[in-house]
């Protein structure tokens, strides 16, 4: 069986324990590697390795560093493919979707922070007459990277990708649920010629290696995108060390779709922001809040879609593929359940779906599923359900619509589909969130801030902020 390895000081390595944990594919249930259960001894490795590689890689130069960054997003493109194979097996995603998204997303993400850090520029302040300022900025030093298990090469690539560029050395974890593409990924820098030390992936579970990486006194800061509950338990350790943190944490997305909106449009995007990667993105929309107008014609086209998605096989022409582990489908069912209990009524899917063929048929699937009559304060739409679920619920006016869609605690994204710009305008201004699309979902330009408020996060990642989050700012001041 093959067995994933460490990447520590340029070389691929076993834990120092020995002791491997089982690595399942979702779409089988069946174990198909191992994955090192490291603990605080390997961390420590992987610590002395990027302090003893921190000089040169900060100060060789932005040029040099974003040459090895082009090689390294150069490289996972040969192999998207490949990549894509993997971490389609992985996470039980389709493996076109892997294809067309999560895999040249990382390469793209490389290649932005590779070109960007040749633009990055700091702020100079002059004072009439006595003196002038300027910000000078410096990596931080040794920092932590820590990923989830949805869009696991994506997201692992979207926070090393700018520490490295900015000059920092880095302990990154991928999640123990998806640590294949990160594994590829430790095999790519060492042909890219990343230099030793420089990138170290740790793997192992959330409880040993990635408590190790964050209580680690020389690690200073803790890029993090997870759950929000660990979000939390993150913070509770770094923040008496005076850590710097981001924390990209949960959400509970609304979509707000009003009479006027173009409804071919918003029942398109909207299929897709509800159900792609089975509803585990961060950005789903899980609410669909929809005006008394078009209520139920949208109802009822949305449900007719939804049933015409094509489930089963992530390595075939699917729509949807596996849910990530047995852990979360069960998570999910019960959440199925709960709303039951609340009063809602299952419109299409809230059940487990059972694969025909031999491969598939202890896989972890369930039908995309639309609930109806769910009042906007009950569990089912204030916490994040995280899978192949929304609720839908009829509004009458802008402000009703506001006001249930900001009731949850998070506060990521929401999209607002309308034709009436000051509408648009207003809703988005008047949205508790970090992002808004308008008659759009998941367009995304990497230069924009991106994160959410309330207890989807502290911190933006992206453009300049993510390289301002991964250096230090000093203010030198010189007096004419
Ligand atoms: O994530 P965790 P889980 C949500 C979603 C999901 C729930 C739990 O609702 O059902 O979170 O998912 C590492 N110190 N999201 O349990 O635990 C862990 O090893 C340091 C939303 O899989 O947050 C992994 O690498 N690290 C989300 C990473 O944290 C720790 C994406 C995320 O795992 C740690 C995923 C600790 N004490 C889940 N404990 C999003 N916003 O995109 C765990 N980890």
């Amino acid at each position: 069986m093959q067995r994933i390895e460490n990447y520590i000081d340029g070389k691929l390595v076993a834990p120092i324990s020995e002791q491997y944990l089982d690595n399942v594919e979702p779409a089988t249930g069946k174990v198909y590697s191992l994955i090192p259960d490291s603990n605080a001894a390997d961390v420590e490795l992987a610590v002395a390795a990027a302090k003893k590689a921190f000089p040169a890689w900060s100060t060789c130069g932005n040029m040099e560093r974003s040459k090895v960054l082009l090689r390294i997003s150069a490289l996972i493109e040969q192999n998207l493919d490949a990549f894509a194979l993997a971490e389609s097996i992985d996470n039980g995603k389709p493996v076109k979707l892997a294809a067309t998204v999560d895999i040249p997303r990382a390469v793209d993400n490389f290649h932005f922070f590779a070109t960007a850090i040749e633009h990055f520029a700091s702020e100079s302040h002059f004072m009439e007459k006595t003196a002038v300022n300027y910000t000078l900025r410096r990596p931080i030093g040794v920092v932590g990277c820590i990923s989830p298990w949805n869009l696991p090469l994506y997201l692992f690539s979207w926070k090393i990708a700018p520490a490295l560029a900015a000059g920092n050395c880095v302990i990154a974890k991928p999640s123990e649920i998806t640590p294949m593409t990160a594994y590829l990924l430790s095999k790519i820098c060492i042909e890219a010629g990343l230099p030793a030390g420089v990138l170290n992936i740790v793997h192992g579970l959330g409880g040993s290696a990635g408590q190790a990486i964050v209580e680690h006194k020389e690690i200073k800061a803790i890029s993090f995108t997870g759950g929000t509950a660990t979000g939390k338990k993150l913070a509770a350790t770094a923040a008496p060390m005076f850590k710097k943190l981001s924390l990209e944490l949960g959400g509970k997305n609304a979509n707000i779709i009003f009479d006027d909106c173009d409804l071919d449009n918003a029942l398109k995007t909207t299929l897709h922001s509800s159900f792609a990667n089975q509803g585990q993105i961060c950005l789903c929309g899980s609410r669909i809040f929809v005006q008394k107008g078009i209520y139920e014609k949208f109802k009822t086209a949305f449900v007719e879609k939804v049933k015409s998605l094509k489930i089963g096989d992530p390595s075939t022409e699917v729509n949807i593929g596996a849910v990530v582990s047995k852990a979360h489908q069960e998570k999910v069912l019960g959440y199925i359940q709960l709303a039951k209990e609340e009063g809602g009524t299952v419109l299409c899917g809230g059940d487990i779906f059972h694969p025909t063929d031999e491969r598939c048929k202890d896989g972890y699937f369930i039908y995309p599923t639309v609930i109806e009559n769910l009042a906007h304060d009950c569990r089912t739409n204030q916490e994040e359900i995280f899978g192949p679920v929304v609720s839908i619920t009829p509004f009458d006016t802008a402000d009703e619509a506001l006001m249930m869609a900001n009731s949850t605690e998070y506060g990521l994204a929401c999209s607002i589909w309308t034709n009436d710009l000051n509408k648009a305008h207003r809703c988005a201004e008047q949205m508790e969130t970090g992002i808004v699309w308008v008659n759009c979902w998941l367009l995304r330009d990497l230069r924009t801030p991106f994160g959410g408020v309330k207890s989807s996060g502290v911190g933006r990642e992206g453009g300049w902020e993510a390289l301002r989050f991964f250096t230090e700012a000093k203010n030198v001041c010189i007096k004419y």
